[in-house]
């Protein structure tokens, strides 16, 4: 018998739903089920790119002003428990040290003990990939063998061989790691890469590993 529509897998992302921005751990939804989490910098495109992703457009909310973030916002899939996470963004240069301390140790913290998390997807600026912080987001990750699939995002703002190049740096930084670490252009602008970025979600989610 033919699936239903809405049961197939590939409509899994379309039914993202906002479920909570949880300010404290103690929110975090009930852990059973399958995660992944989009980070990067602050104002780099991760909740453009979850909108995206889920052709749910006005699902997460972008801005222009970066910074805005100061939550962690689930989206649920439905059935199965699988969810989709915006984490707060990284290095946002305006905000007070300590406020920056407490929002490392927030991710820090979800990074580590969530058990549903199977996967990160890690936006990087396709214009200047692997800042420091990308750096050391890699770096604390790699050692804990967490999946990671990098999205080079706002690619329509380069030509083809500067994209190029962007891919390449990345890819050589994480050369010891390329069984768990992957890397593709992305622009949410123009679509660029988004089926691509959908079948690594969905892999993850359906317990696939990372390729
Ligand atoms: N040109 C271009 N702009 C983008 C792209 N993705 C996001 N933006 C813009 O970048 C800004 C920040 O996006 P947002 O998704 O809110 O970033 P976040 O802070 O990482 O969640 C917004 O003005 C978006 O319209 C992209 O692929 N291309
Ligand atoms: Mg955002």
């Amino acid at each position: 018998m033919p699936l239903k529509t809405e049961e197939k897998p590939e409509n899994l992302l379309n039914r993202a739903r906002f479920t909570i921005a949880a300010a404290d751990p103690a929110q975090w939804p009930a852990a059973p089920g399958a995660e992944v989490a989009f980070a990067g910098r602050s104002n780099v495109g991760k909740s453009s790119a979850i909108n995206v992703v889920t052709q749910r457009r006005g699902l997460a909310r972008t801005s222009k002003t970066p910074g805005r973030t100061r939550q962690i916002v689930f989206f649920d899939l439905g059935g199965g428990g699988s969810r989709l996470v915006d984490l707060p963004g990284y290095g946002y240069a305006k905000v007070p040290d300590e406020l920056r301390a407490s929002w490392a140790r927030l991710i820090e913290r979800y990074l580590t003990e969530r058990k549903a998390l199977k996967g990160l997807i890690l936006l990087m600026d396709a214009r200047h990939p692997l800042t420091e912080l990308d750096r050391r987001m890699l770096e604390w990750c790699e050692p804990r063998r967490l999946p990671i699939h990098v999205l080079l995002t706002k690619s329509d703002k380069l030509g083809h061989n500067q994209a190029r190049q962007g891919e390449f740096a990345v890819r050589r930084f994480v050369t010891a790691s390329q069984d768990i670490i992957t890397v593709q252009r992305f622009s949410a602008l123009k679509r660029v890469g988004v089926a691509e970025a959908q079948q690594r979600i969905r892999d993850w989610l359906a317990g696939n590993g990372n390729c």
